[in-house]
């Protein structure tokens, strides 16, 4: 139990919302304490909402990390935009995150008012302070502040942990008063072989080039937790083309086991214990097009 008060407890949904990159998905796995998002310096690696909550003594913030917000060109894309309208339709709150820079991106400009047709309250969030002079910060601030007329903007740096705190403090002004959605030991309401997927991708985002990433998808044919011995997990990886199986394979499976390698030992670490791990790889034809292969493959 906790000393607060029912009644002075918060509780709310936060969406994280942002062009591709600006640094979404490290932001709530940092507030978090716990990677639970995918991070890799390709755009748009996060492709489904992931569900994060912030347990505290006086709040519980259940965010939602989006994809980037971008002009589909994919079904894939649409079914990702989807994903983000209806976070922001959830949430009580939108953080909308954009990168430190000279000026304002015209396409956060777009963003902006595209996310306030949802009409509720926005918090800009500047991301990657570390990257820029403290001089050019407050007129930084100023300009956003006219170009936009946000109330709250709040300057971090999500992976130096730099400005989470005062960013706290402002999510909370903004969210109701409720007792706790989840227990508070909860972190997420994903299922673990979610988690499971999402790391295998990282690894493929992270040891092959363009394509193959992009072209990729990840699904969990078997988890069996055993009493005794390691769990067993049996994935496929689906690309759209037969050349790109060949690549993602590589000679004599060299590249396929470094792959499995780098998953394993982080899907040992996220679910704190020992797993076996059987990758396979297989062609569906441009799924990243066709809504049933879509829908098979778990985008909805
Ligand atoms: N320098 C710097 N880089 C950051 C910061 N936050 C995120 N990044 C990097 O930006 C890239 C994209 O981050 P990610 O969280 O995947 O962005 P998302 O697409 O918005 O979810 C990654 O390479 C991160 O390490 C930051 O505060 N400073
Ligand atoms: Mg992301």
């Amino acid at each position: 139990m906790n000393e607060n008060t029912v009644s002075d407890f918060k509780c709310g949904y936060v969406a994280l919302v942002g062009l591709p990159n600006v640094g979404k998905s490290t932001l709530m796995n940092n507030l978090l304490q716990m990677k639970l998002s995918i991070v890799t310096p390709k755009p748009q690696t996060t492709r489904q909402r992931v569900l994060g909550i912030l347990n505290e003594p006086d709040k519980q913030v259940i965010f939602l990390d989006t994809p980037g917000l971008l002009k589909p060109r994919y079904k894939l894309q649409e079914v990702m935009l989807k994903t983000i309208e209806k976070a922001v339709s959830d949430s009580d709150l939108i953080l909308l995150m954009i990168e430190a820079g000279e000026s304002l991106n015209p396409r956060d400009i777009e963003l902006y008012d595209q996310i306030n047709e949802a009409g509720r309250p926005v918090v800009l969030v500047i991301n990657k302070i570390d990257r820029i002079s403290k001089a050019k910060l407050l007129p930084l601030i100023e300009t956003l502040h006219e170009q936009t007329g946000i109330q709250d903007i709040v300057p971090i740096s999500a992976t130096k942990l730099d400005g989470l705190d005062q960013l706290k403090s402002t999510i909370k002004k903004y969210m109701p008063m409720n007792v706790p959605f989840y227990p508070p030991e909860y972190v997420t309401e994903q299922p673990e072989r979610f988690f499971v997927a999402e790391i295998i991708r990282e690894k493929i985002f992270q040891k092959y080039g363009e394509e193959i990433p992009y072209s990729s998808t990840v699904i969990i044919d078997e988890f069996k937790e055993r009493k005794t011995g390691k769990d067993f997990i049996r994935a496929t990886i689906y690309v759209e083309r037969i050349s790109q199986k060949g690549i993602l394979i590589g000679k004599k499976g060299q590249a396929l086991k470094k792959v499995g390698l780098a998953a394993r030992g982080e899907i040992e670490h996220f679910l704190q214990r020992q797993v076996y791990l059987d990758l396979h790889v297989s062609v569906k034809e441009k799924w990243r097009s066709k809504e049933n292969a879509l829908r098979d493959l778990g985008y909805h």
